[in-house]
């Protein structure tokens, strides 16, 4: 069909706007249904995540948004309130960024004892170039008022069944600051549907639970937002509490900055690498609020010798990770534990032992690689066989596959009050199970997915 140029060009932009996302590549599933997607190790070889890299964390199906429709609405504490459009956005003025979006339960599933959760291992992080207007321009427009506190944040995402809608709210301090965006680009590209088109919060150095996606509303309030996700989700105790310790979240902290981290991208944990040949230790290192990195030592003999690594001298944002790179050559035969410690400008470093905590938030312990030195690498592969388990009861299928797979379960690793108390976390958001079948129920997931056996 031939159209007039005028159309043409219109449904070509549309077109360009809400193009399909690119598709992501060898991501580690934690959820197909709503999508949780990991990083592969692998991805940490990168400056920038590439968008087919970039981890995704949505607590709900992902909503699509026709541009034409969608508005930003600035309301509550201010003078003016507005109903923006994209183009009254992209007429102020554009600011771009690097920085990192870490999950605030990154490295959950090293915790022990295991907490509910997706259980992530390193990858729900990622370092993109943002883009897009300064949050404190648009309230400023607005003409936020005195009696302003926080800033909740709420996004085109429909809550599933009867769960808490996502929202949350950041302090004006944090809103105001000049590297807090809005942003409606990433690596240079329209922001794609999974990371919240057409336009999300970038809270530079806090979790990414603060960056809220496919925003649709801001609203200025006098002050913290007390729904679930900020009175309930993301609060730690900050402090070391006893492990299990049932703490009342009122006597928690809301999660904010991220802490100085590094993750070492190779060798592999339980790898094989020659004797006597050079061999690069490389990863990356970020921090928070009291980044950026200023150092990364590295030791390779289990923490009794540390020695500085090299850093890319070309990294030096705020916000973004920065790529490290120690090069040894093993001497001789020998089994070898390999240390990394990032230290940021405010002296902070990481901990050789993490202290643990309820939701199994903030994970950024020295990361540890044994590595086995050989004279001659063998082929043998060591992978261990995965778990065969019972076929999960009818009852357990029919109440839980509504909204989600198995695959959020099967990953779990709880007691049975742990259990016991998922269940009625999930009841309380719609999940319908008889009471009959409550008990057997239990009995499947505790029995085939309990706490693991101690030790390694
Ligand atoms: C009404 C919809 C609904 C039903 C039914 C439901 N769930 Fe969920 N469940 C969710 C949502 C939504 C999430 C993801 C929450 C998130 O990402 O924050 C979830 C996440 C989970 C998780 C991951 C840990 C967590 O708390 O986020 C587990 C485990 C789980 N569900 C177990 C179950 C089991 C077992 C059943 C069946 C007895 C069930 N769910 C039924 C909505 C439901
Ligand atoms: N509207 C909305 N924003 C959201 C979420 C969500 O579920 N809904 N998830 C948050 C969480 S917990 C994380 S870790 C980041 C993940 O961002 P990404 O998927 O772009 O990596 O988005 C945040 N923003
Ligand atoms: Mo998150």
């Amino acid at each position: 069909m031939k159209l007039p140029r005028r159309d043409f060009l219109l449904l070509a932009s549309a077109a360009l706007l809400q193009a399909e996302d690119r598709p992501k590549r060898d991501m580690l599933v934690r959820s197909a249904r709503p999508e949780d997607l990991e990083m592969p190790l692998a991805g940490f070889a990168d400056y920038i995540t590439p968008i087919e890299h970039f981890f995704v964390r949505t607590h709900v199906y992902a909503p699509t948004v026709n541009l034409s429709d969608w508005r930003l609405k600035v309301e509550g504490e201010v003078g003016t309130p507005l109903t923006l459009t994209m183009n009254d956005l992209k007429a102020l003025r554009p600011v771009e960024l690097v920085g990192v979006v870490e999950c605030a339960g990154n490295g959950r599933s090293f915790y022990e004892p295991s907490v509910a959760g997706l259980q992530w291992g390193n990858g729900a992080v990622g370092n993109g170039r943002w883009r897009g207007v300064r949050l404190a321009d648009v309230l400023k427009r607005a003409g936020i008022k005195e009696s302003a506190n926080e800033i909740l944040f709420e996004g085109a995402d429909v809550p599933i069944g009867t769960m808490p809608d996502f929202q949350r709210s950041i302090p004006v301090k944090k809103a105001l600051d000049p590297n807090t965006l809005l942003a409606y680009e990433m690596n240079g590209e329209t922001l794609p549907a999974q990371h919240g088109f057409p336009l999300r919060v970038v809270a530079p150095g806090w979790a990414s639970d603060s960056w809220i996606k496919w925003l649709t509303s801001i609203r200025v309030l006098d002050k913290e937002h007390d729904g679930f996700w900020m009175k309930t989700a993301y609060r730690h105790p900050g402090k070391p509490v006893a492990p299990m310790a049932a703490i009342p979240p009122e006597q928690m902290q809301p999660v904010t900055s991220l802490r100085i981290k590094s993750v070492i991208a190779s060798p592999a944990d339980g790898s094989q690498v020659m004797a006597g040949s050079p061999l690069a230790i490389r990863g990356v290192a970020w921090s928070g609020d009291s980044g950026p990195v200023t150092a990364v030592e590295v030791s390779v003999d289990g923490g009794r010798t540390w020695k500085p690594a090299a850093l890319r001298a070309d990294q030096k944002t705020q916000f973004g990770w920065r790529q490290f790179e120690f090069n040894w050559t093993p001497p001789q035969p020998a089994y070898y534990t390999i240390l990394a410690r990032a230290r940021d400008t405010a002296g902070n470093t990481q901990p050789l032992d993490q202290e643990w905590n309820p939701a199994g938030y903030g994970w950024n312990v020295v990361p540890r690689v044994i590595v086995d030195v050989v004279r001659e690498l063998s082929t043998a592969s060591s992978a261990a066989p995965d778990r065969a388990n019972p076929a999960p009861p009818a009852s357990l299928q029919t109440a839980c596959n509504v909204c989600h797979g198995d695959d959020v379960i099967r990953q779990q690793r709880m007691n049975r009050a742990q259990w016991d108390r998922e269940l009625g976390k999930m009841t309380g958001w719609g999940a319908k199970i008889n009471a009959s079948d409550r008990d057997s129920i239990l009995d499947y997931l505790f029995s085939n997915f309990g706490p693991r056996p101690r030790g390694r």
